[in-house]
């Protein structure tokens, strides 16, 4: 595929069947495919495995919302979520299929505009006008939403979108105390009895050991395409290490594991070879900070096009999503539903209070993926992101960390201020 021949397929009938706004939707699937083109396709020394990748966005609104269709057909239903710490593995376990909703496109946001408040986080908006304008197949496909109560955008939200969509709410603790723990377990237990409902299916110990499996696998190969990133030169581009992280939540888990670790095997003989994208010597840098959902690549396209290479992205959309598994030595279904609970707690998320777990996790992400800077990243609005960026800020300035903030929406109007700040980082990192 070349950057003139790509193209995001259209399937106009399957929309209508999906009471979708056919026509507006167009429009953004023709933007995608040339924003997709242009930032993705002409990159040099691409890895031959992104081609996979590429087939998903290709098909983002067609062959897969066609697998969701026939799973549902069978009886299998669609869960969509907006959080990491909504566990996946009970869905599969249950023969159901989950995906991210997160939103990451600026074309949804006039349509949450009419409703929500103008001044909230980014990713919330935009999952809700996609759903209110109906311009995304995924929101159309699912039986039903789970959200949590992580913060309160994201909580105040769900009352609404309840009217568009069956929307059921997880209470995610705020601390890690013993009784925190006892919440979250019980949480799960009634996202299992939800679950099973929908699914008119009771999940047995071999379901859910099934499921830790798959989902352990898909998080085990993004872990070793994290660790192939840490070398000099880098083999794959930041953009495409956050395309397929991207990618991850929504694609078949069994199948996109093979493709990650195809990817792996092709980006091992790189490394032995010294081969690497980005010019020689190009400033290494970490991104750190609030997830980037489809299709946001704006920060890893400003630091690329400026000569970056970014090694490693601690996020949701990111490490937090795949760096802690869960045991698979439990035997009985209460112990697995404590050991998945035990996995889950150690997300750190700065919706926790203390969190100074993410610090230590930031400046060892930084020292593993051979990074040289740190860019911290915060969608505008987002409380706890931006103010436990002080103390990511302090933990980088007594290491001698090179270090810059950023707080940025979708909108296109920030990029000429980004990109001035950017390449003043990155010329303190030459330095
Ligand atoms: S575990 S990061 S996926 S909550 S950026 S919507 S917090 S105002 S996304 Fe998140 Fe779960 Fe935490 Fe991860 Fe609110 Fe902040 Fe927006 Fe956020």
């Amino acid at each position: 595929m070349t950057t003139a021949s790509f193209e995001v397929k259209a399937y106009p009938e399957m929309w209508a069947e999906l009471e979708m706004d056919v026509a507006r939707f167009d429009k953004a699937r023709q933007m995608l495919g040339e924003i997709y083109g242009k930032m993705f396709l002409g990159q040099s020394a691409r890895p031959r495995a992104m081609a996979y990748f590429d087939t998903m966005i290709s098909e983002i609104f067609g062959a897969r919302i066609q697998e969701m269709r026939a799973a549902k057909q069978e009886g299998r239903p669609v869960v969509g979520t907006f959080c990491v710490y909504v566990p996946e593995e009970i869905v599969v376990a249950a023969g159901g299929i989950c995906v991210g909703l997160c939103g990451g496109s600026q074309g949804s946001v006039p349509d949450a505009e009419k409703i929500l408040p103008r001044n909230i986080c980014p990713m919330v908006k935009s999952a809700y006008g996609f759903k209110a304008g109906r311009i995304c197949p995924y929101f159309q496909v699912v039986d039903f939403v789970y959200g949590e109560t992580t913060c309160d955008a994201k909580k105040k939200t769900w009352e609404l979108l309840d009217r568009l969509v069956p929307t059921h709410v997880m209470e995610i603790p705020q601390m890690k105390n013993p009784r925190d723990r006892a919440l979250w377990l019980a949480e799960v237990k009634d996202f299992k009895a939800k679950v099973e409902e929908v699914c008119k299916k009771r999940v047995s110990v071999d379901d859910l050991a099934r499921a830790i499996g798959v989902i352990n696998a898909k998080r085990r190969a993004l872990q070793r395409l994290t660790a192939l990133r840490a070398a000099t030169p880098a083999p794959i581009s930041g953009k495409d290490a956050l395309l397929v992280e991207q990618i991850a939540f929504y694609d078949e888990p069994v199948r996109f594991a093979a493709q990650v670790n195809g990817l792996c095997d092709e980006l091992e003989e790189r490394v032995a070879a010294g081969k690497g994208v980005g010019p020689a010597g190009a400033p290494r840098v970490m991104v750190s900070g609030t997830p980037m959902a489809l299709p946001n690549w704006k920060v890893h396209n400003l630091l690329e096009t400026a000569g970056a290479v970014v090694v490693n992205e601690e996020s949701c959309i990111g490490t937090r999503y795949f760096k802690d598994l869960i045991a698979e030595d439990a035997t009985t279904l209460d112990d697995q539903l404590a050991a998945l609970t035990d996995r889950y707690m150690q997300i750190d998320c700065s919706c926790f209070t203390p969190n100074n777990e993410r610090v230590d996790q930031v400046l060892k992400e930084y020292r593993d993926s051979g990074a040289q800077g740190i860019l911290h990243y915060s969608l505008q609005f987002c409380h706890t992101y931006n103010i436990e960026e002080i103390k990511i800020r302090e933990a980088c300035e007594r290491e001698g960390i090179p270090y810059l903030a950023i707080e940025s929406d979708y909108s296109p109007e920030d990029v000429g201020q980004l990109q001035t700040r950017i390449e003043a980082f990155l010329e303190q990192i030459r330095e």
